[in-house]
This record gives C-alpha cells, structure tokens and sequence, in this order.
C-alpha cells in the first residue's frame, strides 16, 4: 500500500515546474497553478490524492501522458485535471462514451490483415477491468491485492471451451519461466518506470499472475497495471478470429460474478486515463522497415490514429524493423469501431510500406 518516504505534493510540483530537459506531457500541459492549488488537498474516499495521481509524470518529465487515476473516484475528485486530459488523449471534446458494441461478431469480414503471411508477425487485441469495489495501485495494501487475485482466479476456473486455461502466480515462478514468457510476448514483467512510480509495483509480486489456455492464444493478466487484462492474441494476421475470441471471453467474463467499474460517459475505468472506455488496444506486430525508417513514419501514424511501439511493449525499441501498431484511442467510440479504426491503420501502413518498396 500506501509508501512512506515518497515526495510530497510541493515536492512532485517543484519538480513539473523544473524538468531537467522540456517535458511535452499531457500533465505538463493541463496541470496549471491554478488547478494544482485548487486540488492539491483533495482525497477521494479511498484515501487517493493529488500526489499518487500525477507521482510519475513529476518524477518521469518524459512521459506522454504523465497522470494515474489513484481509484474510480479520481476521476470524479480530480476531474478538473483529468478530464482536460481524457480528452486531448482520446481527440474527444464531451465525455459521452457511448455503450458497448462489439458488433455481430458472427458477421465480421475483416479475416486476415495480411494473407500473403509476410508482413504481420502476429496479432493481439486487449481489454483492461478493474474490480468496481477496489481502488488503483497507489492506494492498494498488500490484503487487497490477494482478495482480489483469489475473486479472479475462482471466476477464470468457470471458463470453458477454447478459453479453458490455468492460472499461474507469479510468486513461486521461476525467473526462467518468467524470461521465457516474456520474451515470448505473453507475459509482462516490473520494468516500466512510469508504472513503477506511480505505485504499480507495491508489493511486488504478490498478487500478480498470469491465466492462459493450453495454446496461449487466450491470457489474463491479473494485478499488472489493471485489476485484470484480457489479452486474445496468435500468429499471423487473422484480426477476426482474434477479436472474436476476446468478445467470447468478455462475455463469459462478464457473467461469471465479477463486478467491474464502468463511468457513465467514461466507459469501463482503468489505472490510466489513456485507457478509458473501451480500453481496448488492438496490434500488429509488424515488418516495416521502409516506412520507419521515412521522416514522416509518426506523422503517419499520427494522421491514422494509430500508434507504434516497440516489440517489447510500450517504451521499448523496434527490433529489426518490427513495430507494434495499435490504435491509439480508446474513448468515445465503440469496440467494434476502435477494432475498424486499427483495421484501417494497419491496412494503410501495409500498402505504403509497399509503395516505398
Ligand atoms: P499493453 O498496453 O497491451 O499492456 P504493452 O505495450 O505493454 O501493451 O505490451 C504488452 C506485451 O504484449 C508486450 O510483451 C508486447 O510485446 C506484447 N504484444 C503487444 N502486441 C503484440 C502483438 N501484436 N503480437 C505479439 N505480442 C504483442
Ligand atoms: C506515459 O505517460 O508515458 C506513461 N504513463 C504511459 C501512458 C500510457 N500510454 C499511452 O500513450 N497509451
């Protein structure tokens, strides 16, 4: 839970105000005199403050975005600072995320991205929940985190059919296992330093694990950044079967006892504000080298609402040309619509990298 020994809010505040190089992030930008002075003694009733929401974008002046929600209730507490920022992230001007709408998922036609097989490594599409009665990293204790491991172990155990799997802690794990895992993709690890010091990584492992089925095409991430990620994902191209999959699962999900948090005009709540409503981030895993390799790969990307990250996940580099293309919103749109924004992207991406060959 809660760190002794961590910076105070005039502390964090003093160092925004003097970034050791220039700091483009989003809190940079909306955290203004007036709104930290009118927030700075605020507390949601889970015991969130001003200092546990913006703790890494002070201490990171790098980072994007730069803000954490500390609970549910601080995006209503510290919504003068969190709204300004949902929306610039998300290009909305109202908060009226509509309801969700995954589609008939039994009349999709996207299938296959990429049929020649040679461009698009594999294909992954996410979801974060969290537990509507628990707050976010900064405020958990130790307790919580194990309540909440054991509530969502006992509903993954109900999943049948092709989402049947086994849940592994990763206390007890070898580092090997875990290595392997991760180099692999499937797994996620405690390296991210903008997750690190907003409190993502208290108590550090326990609580934590990993749930997949016997081919590892369906994974649950339990107590990583959110309470519990649902991840479809497989090689190849095949975006369809992929989110199709996830659908399923969330459904099943859904239905199986687990309450999770959801804002009206906010969608489903998560840690960070970039991953509001739908909280989906569909990716490729992809070879381009001519396009990034172009002046103009970002500005791309940018114009498409897309965005690339490197193969070993947010903040990390491209590895032989390989980039992680994913749409960049998640807010004020539906699944359905986030899934044909990523489709388009990518569809994009792959016939310039063909021009420029
Ligand atoms: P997220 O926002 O989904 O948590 P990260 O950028 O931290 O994403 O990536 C999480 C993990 O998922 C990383 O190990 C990354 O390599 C992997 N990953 C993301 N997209 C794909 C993909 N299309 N195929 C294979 N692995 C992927
Ligand atoms: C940052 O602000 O850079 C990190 N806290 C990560 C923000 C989420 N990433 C994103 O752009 N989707």
């Amino acid at each position: 839970g809660q760190r002794t020994g961590l910076s105070s809010v005039d502390q964090l505040w003093d160092k925004l105000c003097h970034p050791p190089t220039e700091c483009h992030s989003l809190l940079k930008k909306h955290l203004t005199q007036i709104l930290f002075d009118q927030l700075r003694h605020a507390q949601t009733k889970f015991g969130g403050k001003l200092e546990d929401c913006i703790r890494s974008g002070c201490e990171n002046t790098d980072s994007g975005v730069g803000v954490y929600a500390s609970d549910p209730e601080a995006y209503t507490t510290f919504a003068p600072l969190l709204d300004a920022v949902i929306k610039d992230y998300h290009k909305v001007s109202e908060l009226n995320h509509p309801q969700p709408d995954f589609g008939d998922v039994d009349k999709l036609d996207f299938g296959d991205l990429d049929p020649s097989g040679n461009l698009i490594v594999s294909t992954r599409v996410r979801v974060g929940r969290s537990h509507d009665s628990y707050g976010f990293p900064p405020v958990l204790t130790l307790e919580d985190r194990v309540e909440m491991e054991k509530k969502t172990v006992e509903a993954l155990q109900k999943l049948e059919g092709e989402l049947k799997g086994t849940y592994y802690p990763l206390t007890g794990m070898t580092k090997e296992t875990q290595k392997q895992l991760t180099e692999d993709h499937f797994l996620f690890n405690d390296s991210d330093r903008f997750l690190r010091a907003a409190g993502g990584y208290n108590d550090w492992p326990t609580g934590r694990g990993i749930f997949f089925n016997d081919n590892k095409t369906f994974l649950v991430w339990v107590n990583e950044e959110d309470h519990l990620r649902f991840i479809s994902m497989q090689k190849g191209g095949n975006l369809q079967e992929v989110y199709t999959r996830l659908v399923k699962a969330i459904k099943a999900l859904e239905g199986s006892g687990l309450s999770f948090a959801k804002r009206e005009g906010l969608g489903y709540l998560t840690f960070c504000p970039s991953n509001l409503g739908t909280t989906l981030r569909a990716s490729v895993h992809i070879k381009i080298p001519k396009l990034s390799a172009s002046p103009d790969f970002k500005a791309f990307c940018d114009k498409l609402n897309i965005q690339a990250r490197g193969i070993h996940g947010e903040h990390t580099e491209s590895v032989g040309g390989v980039y992680d293309i994913s749409n960049k919103r998640r807010l004020g749109l539906t699944e359905i619509q986030a899934i044909q924004e990523m489709r388009r992207g990518v569809e994009a991406v792959i016939a310039e990298e063909k021009k420029l060959g």
